[in-house]
């Protein structure tokens, strides 16, 4: 049956929409207008308590019935058993990839997304003060992601869920100001990605009204 997908057109959104693609599973998207304050209707709180997206409804959840999940790690786990795909069933595999999930979802969103708020502010000293502290460190993962890729092709090694919550972010690299030019492993890495024809459509698919 049809996964319900409560997104918005932001990394964090696209990460899903890039995972439910390349697992090949159905799904329809109900768009979260976070920007008109949609994350705060009572049925959305009642899927996502923290007021935000995303979140997804299953309705063939593992205990027989309708599940509902929030927090895109969480989310990015759920689906990886669901299917059996993107995340090794043992191993140092599968510790590297827990590594890399949380790595983002603690780290490469939360320094990004600060340089997207202070980017836009008008008052120039608290925006100096913003981007000083937030470019340095979105830089510094940056060169992070940059050294684990000098000789792997993906974050884990293989192919996996931490590539789909970490693309969510790079995707918005012109935003942070961030030139792929100086970081190129993560070029590389991108670029295949971009290359792969599910993550395109999980990139392509709307994920904001009209
Ligand atoms: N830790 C959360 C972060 C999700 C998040 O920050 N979502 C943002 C959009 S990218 C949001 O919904 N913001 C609305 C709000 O905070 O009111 C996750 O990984 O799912």
């Amino acid at each position: 049956m049809t996964i319900q997908l409560h997104a918005f057109d932001t990394p964090n959104g696209r990460k899903i929409s890039v995972a439910l693609e390349e697992m090949g599973l159905p799904y329809a998207v109900q768009v979260v207008d976070i920007g008109r304050g949609a994350q705060f209707d009572p049925a959305f709180l009642a899927i996502s308590p923290n007021n935000k997206i995303p979140a997804i409804v299953d309705p063939d959840g593992p205990d027989g019935g309708p599940v509902s999940v929030f927090e895109s790690g969480a989310i990015l786990l759920y689906l990886a058993e669901k299917t059996g795909r993107f995340l090794p069933a043992r191993g140092a595999a599968r510790v590297a990839v827990f590594e890399w999930l949380m790595f983002q979802v603690g780290g490469f969103g939360p320094a990004p997304g600060q340089v997207h708020h202070f980017i836009a502010l008008q008052d120039a000293q608290q925006r100096a003060y913003g981007l000083e502290r937030f470019m340095a460190e979105t830089r510094r993962l940056y060169g992070v992601m940059d050294r684990r890729l000098a000789d792997r092709p993906f974050f884990a090694g293989e192919l996996s869920i931490a590539d789909f919550a970490i693309v969510g972010w790079v995707w918005r690299h012109a935003r942070h100001q961030v030139d792929l030019a100086d970081f190129p492993h993560v070029q590389r890495w991108y670029r295949a990605m971009l290359d792969r024809p599910a993550v395109a459509r999980g990139f392509a698919v709307p994920l904001r009204h009209g």
